[in-house]
């Protein structure tokens, strides 16, 4: 027998079955090894007078997951998953396909280019291309209007949502589901009933799609108002009505779109993306052993404490929650009773579940001495370091040998509260962001003196809670806060420079931001940032201009959002700019003697994201974060950063050092307190170097 690709494709023969098995580690990605494989398999089993019908399935954890993500941007090697996909599916005898785990993107279209698919149980089915900033290329746009008709279709390939096996089922995708048997066993059953005629076949290619141009009008509708910045999902939509096509005709278009989509600095900024969340974990103390942590303890049922607990109570761990008296304790439970509904609305869990966790998994209590057996306890009390300290010397006193001692501070020095415990190493930051049960980013914020294990502790905690945890060393305001602190202040100069506040915000949606910075900030609540600035007023230098329209918004009560006025008014009616704040802005430039000047949008975005850039330098020149990649995490996580510009450093990197150079010398003959020029921008400029460089060498 001749193997086709011995490492990744296999044939086994059992009489007139042939199976080809593909064994692509992790995934089962259909790199060129596994194209080139599969490609040959059919061809040889084509010719095999002793085969008559031919079944693929997957080996390990998945049939296929996909085109191979990591050759996207390098030159296309032969065959192309196009050319494949046709090889099986004009091949003269039946093929069929077993999908298990997932058959996502060019998985998926492989099978439907088969002849028959058979899903198992808990198979995961999608076409999440316009994730990536593509669109199906491998006859996907073609193959599943046929299936599904155009309206289903169109759902799944322009939203990427994933569908498990009975939908695919419901919606044609796939002819039979299995709920035992492995991939193997399943491949050779369906095998011989595609023999005795109990499994019939058919090729993709010569059903008929109906038109329904209903459909087609309503999935560009929809993506006007969801997806506004996105390049890709129009161009699946334009495929998808190219299916109503002869086959070749709608592949030919297909294979045009998908060219200007991989070609799109969208794809590499999403692809960039994709690989973010996944280089996080890449620590150095990856090789260390996290220790167990079945129980949490959770001090402080504020919405930070009580979105703590939920996100901890969905992943099954039992939860201690603490509060100083009676009513907090009370507040915080209905807040976690509160997030859970909403969790059982969003199909997440169903109320039983619910019930079991409020009645087994969550004790409360006013009683610190309750976390005297927990394994890992978290602190999300009034961010003031007296505070902090008393409660960790508590802590310390209470909790078992071992525990994980965890402050949620948004900006305070982890050592100097690790220092009142006799254990530092048994101490560390994870910094949630609010809501903590949705938001997914996790800030493990590593002091001198944290232990490695206790940093792996962290790291798996988040897994476990299913965020994306960024290590992050000690300074005021770790990775995200302290660059947010400075690009904010940007916002700010550009307002008291002439921009309005709504006008700002504007060019930060129209850039992709969901809200534009002062949004935020009245979502955020304006208490907030007022509480840090006078924090830090007496350390603020001379020469740092000082914006006050926002502390004057606090003074009048206006918090934001919540008070119903902020830099916006809420009044039920839809936020609308707040008249009155605009005489506090004219007052502070009348003091400070400015005449307000037109910013165009385009100026607006290059000053606020020029800030970012140079602060997020300098927290790597600081050792702050520990690659560009993992800032980009913090900002796309965290920080509602567009994702299809890839976070901050992937984006300097598309401007390029020289030019983000160049602006931060215009901008300082302004102000050359402000505008300063980051070291480590100024060596990547000189040496025509990029932070994806910086990526690769660490
Ligand atoms: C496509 O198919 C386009 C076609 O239409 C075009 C044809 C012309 N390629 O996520 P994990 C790596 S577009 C390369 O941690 P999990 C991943 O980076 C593609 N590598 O595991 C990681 O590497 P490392 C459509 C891939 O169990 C490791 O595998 N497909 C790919 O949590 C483990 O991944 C997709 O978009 C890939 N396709 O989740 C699917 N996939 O260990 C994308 C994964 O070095 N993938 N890797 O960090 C996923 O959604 C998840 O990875 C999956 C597994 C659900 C499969």
């Amino acid at each position: 027998m001749t193997e086709p690709n011995a490492h990744v494709v296999e044939i086994e023969r059992d009489g007139p079955v042939a199976l080809i098995s593909f064994d692509n580690p992790p995934v089962n990605a259909a790199s060129q090894a596994l194209r080139q494989g599969l490609d040959t398999a059919i061809r040889q089993l084509a010719d095999d007078d002793a085969i008559e019908v031919i079944a693929l399935y997957g080996k390990g954890r998945s049939f296929i997951a996909g085109a191979d993500i990591r050759e996207f941007g390098k030159p296309p090697r032969a065959p192309g998953l196009t050319e494949v996909c046709n090889t099986v599916e004009t091949c003269a005898k039946p093929v069929i396909s077993v999908l298990h785990g997932v058959a996502l993107g060019g998985g998926l279209e492989v099978a439907l280019a088969t002849h028959a698919r058979v899903a198992v149980d808990g198979v995961s089915l999608g076409f999440p291309e316009v994730t990536l900033g593509i669109i199906p290329g491998a006859g996907g746009t073609q193959r599943a209007p046929r299936l599904t008709g155009i309206a289903d279709a169109l759902d799944l390939i322009t939203t990427g949502r994933r569908i498990g096996a009975k939908e695919a089922h419901e919606l044609g995708l796939v002819d039979r589901v299995e709920t035992e048997g492995t991939p193997r066993e399943l491949a050779l059953t369906a095998a011989r009933d595609v023999l005795s005629g109990a499994l019939p076949t058919r090729r993709t290619r010569e059903i008929e799609v109906a038109a329904d141009d209903a459909a087609l009008e309503a999935a560009r509708a929809r993506i006007a108002k969801r997806q506004p910045h996105l390049f890709s999902p129009l161009k699946a939509v334009d495929a998808v009505a190219a299916s109503r096509r002869p086959y070749a005709e709608g592949e030919a278009t297909e294979r045009a779109l998908f060219a200007e989509c991989i070609d799109s600095p969208q794809r590499a900024g999403l692809v960039h993306a994709f690989f973010a969340e996944r280089a996080v974990g890449k620590i150095p103390e990856v090789h260390a052993h996290p220790r167990a942590v079945h129980s949490i303890g959770v001090i402080g049922g504020g919405t930070m404490g009580s979105g703590i607990a939920t996100a901890a109570l969905l992943a099954g761990l039992d939860v201690t929650l603490a509060e100083r008296d009676q009513e907090a304790l009370d507040r915080g439970t209905a807040t976690i009773a509160k997030n859970l509904e909403g969790a059982v609305k969003r199909g997440k869990i169903d109320d039983a579940r619910r019930d079991a966790i409020l009645s087994k998994a969550l004790t409360a209590t006013t009683d610190l001495e309750a976390f005297a057996t927990c394994d890992l306890v978290i602190e999300a009390v009034f961010e003031d370091m007296e505070v902090k300290k008393d409660l960790f010397a508590q802590l310390d006193r209470i909790c078992r040998d071992g525990a994980v001692l965890a402050t949620n501070t948004s900006y305070l020095d982890v050592n100097e509260i690790a220092a009142v415990t006799r254990r530092p190493g048994d101490v560390l930051g994870l910094h949630f962001f609010s809501p903590a049960h949705v938001m997914r980013l996790l800030e493990v914020v590593v002091g001198e003196k944290t232990a490695p294990e206790v940093v792996a502790t962290g790291f798996a905690l988040a897994r476990k809670l299913g965020k994306v945890a960024v290590r992050a060393g000690v300074c005021d305001g770790f990775i995200g806060n302290r660059i947010l602190a400075h690009y904010k202040k940007a916002a700010d100069y550009l307002m008291l420079d002439g921009a309005s506040p709504q006008q700002i915000d504007r060019a930060m949606e129209n850039f992709g931001f969901a809200m534009g910075p002062f949004a935020v900030s009245d979502l955020a609540g304006l208490d907030i940032g007022w509480a840090a600035r006078k924090r830090l007023a007496p350390t603020r230098p001379e020469a740092e201009r000082y914006n006050p329209v926002a502390d004057r918004i606090c003074e009048r009560g206006w918090f934001g959002r919540k008070t119903g006025k902020g830099f916006y008014v809420y009044d039920g009616e839809g936020p609308r700019p707040n008249p009155e704040v605009d005489a506090i802005i004219d007052a502070a430039r009348a003091e400070a003697g400015i005449t307000p000047r037109e910013f165009s949008e385009q100026e607006i975005v290059e000053r606020y994201m020029t800030a970012m850039i140079s602060e997020a330098a300098r927290v790597l020149e600081d050792g702050i974060a520990l690659r560009p990649i993992d800032i980009d995490a913090v900002f796309l996580f965290g920080y509602g950063f567009p994702r299809h510009h890839g976070g901050p450093m992937h984006y300097a990197d598309t401007l390029g050092a020289h030019a983000i150079l160049n602006r931060i010398q215009e901008y300082a003959k302004e102000d050359n307190h402000f505008w300063r020029i980051p070291q480590l921008l100024e060596e990547l400029a000189a040496q025509d170097g990029t932070f994806a460089q910086m990526n690769r060498e660490t």
